[in-house]
Formats: structure tokens, sequence, C-alpha cells
């Protein structure tokens, strides 16, 4: 029996070192955006997003483990005690020891997981000082984006036709179908951004996966999110609430730059001169896009 034990152990562990090797493909994955035959989540970029995958990993290694380990006693049942193998079954009905084992481990993978998920939940609801502030309306079927501590200018990004994407993936900018857009959310690399996010007609959600942000939009309430990117780049994401019929048309983008260029960028913005603003933009997505990338855009 304990031999038997002892093998169902290894067995255990070779099954959880399986699922250590699977659970890290988000290596594998694109960053800012899903890539074919991705396996894991998309690549992180702030420190939010990759508790949230170590996290995934800890608790996917710790139910692997247990399944395994669960079959592996009812294979022992099935067929070390069955009616053949097994004529005279035992009389046994308790055993104090084996009862206080399996009320106090589980007690005790239940706190291994409570730990770094309170962390987690902490880190994400404890903000840090804004450098900027960004208010998100999510709307029948787009997204409006006020700036209120840059002058307060607004716009609305509404998702790209296939004619406009290929108009920007011939300047060299990268625009993936349903998810490039006409405005980008334009934010500071390394900063702290803060996320007022609102809806004006039904209930959307927005969601940038590389940053580990995902929160509702509810109509006359305000709920909020935060991230600070470590990379430049653009980032993207998509309405994760059913809000109706363009509900998968209403992506959200969010542009890394340079804190000079978003400066620069802010400030055309707030003398209203967009057409300026919109070149800036388009030249450090160009540079951002490099050869390699608007090559494998289409
Ligand atoms: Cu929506």
């Amino acid at each position: 029996m304990m031999r038997r034990l002892r093998n169902a152990l290894q067995s255990t562990v070779i099954g959880a070192a399986a699922a250590i090797a699977f659970s890290a493909t988000s290596a594998l994955a694109g960053t800012g955006e899903p890539s074919p035959w991705q396996m894991g989540m998309q690549g992180a970029v702030t420190d939010i997003a990759e508790g949230i995958h170590s996290f995934h990993d800890l608790v996917n290694v710790i139910i692997i483990a247990i399944a395994i380990f669960v079959l592996i006693l009812l294979a022992i049942v099935v067929f070390r005690f069955n009616e053949n193998a097994n004529p005279v079954p035992s009389k046994t009905t308790h055993h104090t020891g084996l009862e206080v084992a399996w009320t106090i481990i589980p007690v005790f993978i239940l706190v291994l997981i409570a730990i770094p998920s309170f962390k987690l939940l902490f880190a994400q609801y404890s903000y840090p000082k804004a450098d900027v502030t960004l208010k998100a309306t999510g709307n029948q079927w787009n997204w409006t984006y006020q700036y209120p501590d840059q002058g307060g200018f607004n716009f609305t990004s509404i998702m790209l036709t296939d004619a406009e994407r290929d108009e920007r993936i011939k300047k060299g900018i990268k625009a993936p179908r349903l998810l490039a857009v006409d405005n980008e959310v334009i934010v500071p690399v390394g900063k702290v951004v803060h996320v007022l996010v609102t809806a004006s007609d039904v209930i959307h959600n927005w969601t940038v996966p590389s940053f580990g942000s995902k929160v509702d939009a509810v109509p006359g309430r305000t709920t909020a999110t935060w991230f600070k990117p470590k990379a430049e780049g653009v980032y993207y994401g998509q309405c994760s609430e059913l809000c109706g019929k363009d509900h998968a048309f209403m992506p959200i983008a969010v542009r890394v730059v340079k804190p000079e260029i978003f400066d620069q960028w802010a400030a055309l913005m707030k003398d209203r001169k967009r057409g300026p603003a919109r070149e800036l933009i388009e030249k450090a997505a160009i540079e951002q896009s490099g050869s390699k990338v608007a090559a494998t855009t289409k």
C-alpha cells in the first residue's frame, strides 16, 4: 500500500511539472494582441498583469496535481478493490489519521491560494498617485475618451474599416483587423495612468489584457482601473460585456509612447490642433511598428 501511495505521489509531481511547462506558454503569445495558435495569455507589460499570470500558473499547477492524484486513487480502487481482485472486503469504516489529513491538507492548499490572491487584489485596488487620468465612456458601439487633467479635450475611438486599415498598413503602421481604431488612446511609458470608466447607454467593459485591466463600464456610475506600462507599443483590447449587435466591433487601442511625445501630443490636442497631433502619433507609430511588424500584419 505504501509503495502504491509513493508511486501515486510521484506521478502527481510529474503531472505538476507538466502543468508548469504548459502554464509558461504566455511566452509564446503575442503582447498587446492575440497571435495565431496562441496557447497562453497575452504578454504582460504591467506588474499587475505579471501578477495575474503567475497566480494563474500557481493555481493551474495545484488543480492539475489534484486531478491527477484523485484519478490515480480512483484507478487503484477500481482495479485493486473490485469484486474479482478483492472478494472479501475489509470491514474498516473509519481512520482517524486519514480523516484529519484530508481536512488539514485542503485547508493548507486553500491558504496557499489565498495569500497570493489577496496580495494581487490589494495591488489592483491600491491606486498609486496618478500621472495621467483618463476617462473612458462606453457607447453603443465605440469609446469616447477624455483627458480631464490635460485640458479636458476628448475624442471618439472607432474601429477602422478594411480600406482604412489598408491605408495605414501602406504607411507602415500596424493595423490588425477588428482591433485597429481611428483615434488611439495615447499614454506615456512608465507613468501611472488612472482610467475612470463609465457608459452612456448599456453596460460595456474596458479591457486591455496586456495591462491586466478589466473593468465594467456602467451607465450612471464611475468605476476605475489603473496601469503603469513598462514598454512602448500599442496594446489592444475589446469590449468584454455583451452590449448589443456591434459588441465585437468596439475595440480598445492604447498606444504607449515616450513621455515627451505624450506631452507634445496633449498640448496639440488641447489647442485643438488635431491634424498635427495625428501626424505626430503616426510618426511614432511607424517607428514602433518597424518593418518586421508591418510586414507580418497582413
Ligand atoms: Cu460594449
